[in-house]
């Protein structure tokens, strides 16, 4: 096996692409993949501030590795969901890489400034823990990114990320997802753009390209993921890749260029009824905005 680009022995290769790469080449492969999605989606201006949401996972600290090589003014945001030890290790590697790139990191806590943590706040308020974990991450993220004058918000979100998430949309016809499942939302009506650089990139090239550039990242998953719908639809995607090479990619893009577009009045729709949360600002179209919501539940 050769690299496709400089015919050196080739240490990875990408059956999407029907390409084999070196450890150099993959890491130049990479770069140029998130440069053409940050340009052809129009995600990030020059000269803008980035806000990196970084869970310590792979994919968050490739991507916060990514932009600060690319010249972006790049800050990493990390949130404390006060999942056990999952947590700790995961703040661990956030640090870790923050403290090495000598970059910033923000830090918000949950236990520590809203009073409650994932797996006991989520049982008061009677909550799947992944849905009030997700809520509490983007109401979070859009206060830090205002909070700290940041233009964008960049979330680690890979091809096999959005393949699940668009498999699940479909499977069930939530139309009114299928038309803010883009890889940028604008910033609009009180939230910050947002942005997903990864969409090029599959789950294997992530992992990659950490172990080639030496970033310490957690390999468990989120002992909260366990069973979840998310993951059953990756297995079922891998199969289907597996047999066919690219069904991901034909899968997620063609819903792009050739769908997507369908189901956006709905979302735009929403938006317009927006109106500031009583207790915290935040734009919601109820009077008081569901992690408000959430955090009197949580705490109770
Ligand atoms: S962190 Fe949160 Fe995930 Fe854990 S509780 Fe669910 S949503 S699985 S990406
Ligand atoms: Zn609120």
């Amino acid at each position: 096996m050769k690299c496709r680009r400089c015919k050196a022995p080739a240490v990875m290769d990408i059956r999407r692409h029907n390409a084999s790469f070196c450890a150099d080449c993959f890491l130049h492969h990479c770069k140029e993949q998130v440069r053409r999605t940050i340009d052809d989606f129009k995600m990030i201006a020059p000269g803008e501030r980035v806000l990196v949401a970084v869970s310590g996972g792979k994919d968050s600290l490739a991507l916060w590795d990514l932009l600060l090589d690319m010249g972006y003014e790049a800050d990493g945001l990390y949130l404390g969901l006060g999942i056990g030890d999952y947590s700790d290790e995961s703040g661990r590697m956030a640090r870790a890489y923050a403290d090495k790139k000598g970059a910033k990191l923000v830090e918000v806590d949950l236990r520590d400034d809203y009073g409650f943590d994932i797996p006991s706040g989520s049982k008061a308020a009677r909550r799947v823990p992944c849905s009030a974990c997700g809520l509490s991450k983007r109401s979070l993220f859009n206060k830090a990114a205002l909070d700290g004058g940041y233009d964008v918000v960049a979330t680690g979100h890979n091809l096999d990320d959005e393949a699940a998430v668009l498999f699940g949309n479909v499977l069930r016809w939530s139309t009114d997802y299928l038309g803010r499942q883009l890889p940028v939302l604008p910033g609009e009506h009180g939230f910050p753009r947002k942005v997903k650089p990864l969409v090029r990139l599959g789950e294997r090239e992530m992992a990659a390209f950490c172990v080639l550039k030496g970033i310490d990242y957690i390999v468990e998953e989120c002992p909260m993921a366990v069973g979840n719908k998310h993951l059953g639809y990756k297995e079922a995607l891998n199969d289907i890749e597996a047999q066919s090479p690219g069904s991901k990619a034909a899968f997620y893009f063609g819903f792009l260029d050739r769908a997507s577009a369908l189901f956006t009045p709905q979302a735009v729709a929403e938006r317009v009824d927006l109106k500031p949360c009583a207790t915290c600002g935040a734009p919601t179209t109820g009077d008081v905005c569901a992690f408000c919501n959430l955090v009197v539940k949580a705490t109770k």
